[in-house]
């Protein structure tokens, strides 16, 4: 029987990878800008331009009513205080939720309403699962020692809208103090 990979894959919880994605691929430098210690960044980038996370996305269709879903795995490590994390975007469709599934790796998802900016940090962990409501500004960071990989499932019509993240990041950021996942005003 011939099987149809947008109806039926695997993933490797541990790889990030699912068959049959591609895997893209976001390094130091295409996060200008998103972490608030800006010496930080320009000493960890005269150092090198690691990859801070990957993405291997499924997009089966773009009817009404589609789903589609990735798994993003982030390396941990920080700039300055501030860890590694994910860009963060709205969905160009602000009502677009999402859900996301913790599946190896430990750290937090933070969430920012857009008219209340109103932030919420919640865990995520294997056997977590955020629900990210519509019009809300999303970002994954990794607080811990080894790589922290998730599984996210939105509307096909969700988009991806990272250009008002650039322009006025999230108000906080999750910073090291003592050694804890600690968050403060950016
Ligand atoms: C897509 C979903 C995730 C992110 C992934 C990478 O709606 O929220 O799959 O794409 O966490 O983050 P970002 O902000 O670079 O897209
Ligand atoms: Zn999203």
């Amino acid at each position: 029987m011939q099987i149809n990979p947008d109806l039926f894959t695997r993933f490797d919880p541990l790889g990030g990878t699912i068959e049959g994605a591609p895997q893209i691929e976001r390094r130091l430098s295409d996060m200008r800008g998103a972490f608030a210690d800006e010496d930080a960044f320009n000493a960890a980038l005269a150092q090198g331009d690691p990859v801070l996370y990957t993405l291997a996305a499924v997009a089966p269709a773009h009817g009404d009513g589609a789903l589609h879903y990735a798994i993003a795995q982030i390396a941990p490590g920080r700039i300055g205080a501030e860890y590694y994390m994910t860009k963060g975007h709205y969905h160009a469709w602000r009502p677009a939720a999402e859900v996301y599934i913790g599946l190896s790796g430990t750290g937090f998802m933070l969430l920012e309403e857009e008219e209340s900016h109103e932030s919420r940090l919640l865990p995520l962990t294997p056997n977590a699962i955020v629900y990210v409501p519509g019009h809300t500004a999303h970002r994954t960071i990794n607080t811990g020692e080894i790589p922290l990989t998730y599984l996210g499932i939105y509307p096909a019509a969700a988009g991806h809208d990272y250009g008002s993240i650039a322009t006025e990041n999230f108000r906080k950021i999750l910073v090291a103090v003592n050694g804890e996942p600690t968050l403060v005003d950016r």
